[in-house]
């Protein structure tokens, strides 16, 4: 029965792991995946979590299925988080948001709904994306595209070109954004480049469909949100997807959403019962813990504010060791100006190393990045760095 199947190649990113965990390099640095490490290179546990888990041993309950559309309380946090609580379209309760496994679940109920919705569509995703972002929406059924976004010769945005690819985009065409903190270059646009690509969204007929993923590690958590305020008031109906993977450091958790923006409270009890039924037709209903923990950190005001301490405490330390990288590289020696990865925002910086010189860092130095130059500055610590900056400065 299965003696055709084929071995499906790895996963570029998370295969890396798997070579990591074989390593018997002492001084081996993961800078592959894009997980959040402290300054003890140890994947954090939030002190908000810890305490709303706490809270939940003390009164145990029992778990039975959730709905469909996961815990309320939680959707509700989510659509206060990315459209701002008080906001005209959560009043208006014209935004359907479901509960998902994760953002990646955020992205799949969204692709298969959007789908159904318009089987013709085209995507595009930026180019570079993600790499996952082809290959689900390219299982969704739909053919992808990129339009242009990263430019290795001046280090930065191809803003014109990105501008230039959506302009000439077919009406109807999704386009997959990132919110902030884009994976995997760094490299994000400025809110008034934002403007003009919602302009350009409005005026092509595009389907914006927003990846925030990393909510908070850019500049703060409202003002890494405020992009989606400008879609909205263009008047746009567009997706989102919520990560929390990060912001929590609950990765295997996978609490995530979908939020849709619609025209108007009947048009969202709609659209809420298809992705309903995208989700029944999946994995029937999401599983309890994870969207019970966030739930309880986002609405209660002790624990959200201690969680905003504890995430703007991740994002300052990426900033440094930003800036660390900078300094320990010339220190190392490298001549060219490194300048630029204090340029990048969140937790990838784009190296612009070959595949030839990250290969030699993994063999030789046991520093993992991925092929493509992208290294995680959120994995580097004091006492890392110094190996990282060495290790990069002799393969430069
Ligand atoms: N979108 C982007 C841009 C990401 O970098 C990630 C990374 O994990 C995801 C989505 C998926 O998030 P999750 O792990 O919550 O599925
Ligand atoms: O880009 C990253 O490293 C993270 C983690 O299939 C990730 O977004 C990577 C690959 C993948 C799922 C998650």
């Amino acid at each position: 029965l299965f003696s055709a199947v084929e071995m499906a190649p790895r996963d570029p990113i998370l295969g890396l792991n798997e070579q990591f965990a074989a390593d018997t390099n002492p001084n081996k640095v993961n800078l592959g995946v894009g997980v959040y490490f402290d300054e003890n290179g140890k994947l954090p546990l939030l002190q908000c979590v810890q305490q709303a888990e706490k809270a939940m041993m003390d009164k145990p309950a029992a778990r039975g299925y959730l709905p469909i559309d996961g815990i309320a309380a939680y959707d509700n946090a989510v659509k206060g988080l990315v459209f701002g609580a008080d906001s005209e379209p959560v009043k208006a309760g014209r935004v359907a948001t479901v509960q998902a496994l994760g953002g990646t679940g955020g992205l799949k109920i969204g692709a298969d709904f959007l789908k159904r919705l318009n089987p013709k569509a085209k995507v595009l995703i930026s180019d570079p994306s993600w790499e996952n972002h082809r290959a689900l929406f390219t299982n969704a059924g739909f053919e992808v595209g990129t339009y242009a976004y990263y430019d290795a010769a001046k280090r930065g945005v191809n803003f014109e070109g990105m501008l230039a690819s959506l302009r000439a985009a077919e009406a109807g065409t999704i386009v997959v954004l990132h919110a902030c903190c884009h994976n995997p270059t760094g490299y994000d646009i400025t809110p008034a480049q934002w403007d003009q690509v919602v302009a350009v969204v409005k005026e092509r007929g595009l389907t914006a469909f927003l990846d925030m993923a990393y909510q908070g590690f850019g500049h703060g958590i409202a003002e890494d949100g405020a992009v989606i305020g400008k879609f909205v008031a263009a008047g746009l109906l567009f997706l989102v997807s919520t990560s929390f993977s990060k912001s929590f450091s609950l990765y295997g958790e996978r609490v995530g959403g979908l939020s849709v923006l619609c025209a108007d409270k009947a048009e969202a009890d709609r659209v809420l019962s298809q992705l309903k039924i995208v989700i029944r037709t999946n994995y029937s209903n999401p599983p309890t813990h994870g969207g019970a923990v966030v739930a309880a950190v986002l609405n209660n005001p002790e624990l959200r504010a201690l969680w905003e301490k504890e995430l703007g405490e991740m994002r300052v330390r990426i900033k440094a060791m930003r800036q660390k990288l900078v300094d320990g590289l010339k220190a190392a020696g490298v001549k060219q100006d490194m300048g630029f990865i204090t340029d990048q925002i969140g937790m990838f910086s784009y190296s612009g190393l070959s595949k030839d010189q990250m290969v030699r860092l993994r063999t030789e130095f046991g520093v993992y990045g991925t092929d493509t130059g992208r290294m995680c500055v959120a994995a580097l610590n004091g006492k890392n760095i110094d190996h990282v900056c060495k290790s990069i400065a002799a393969v430069l």
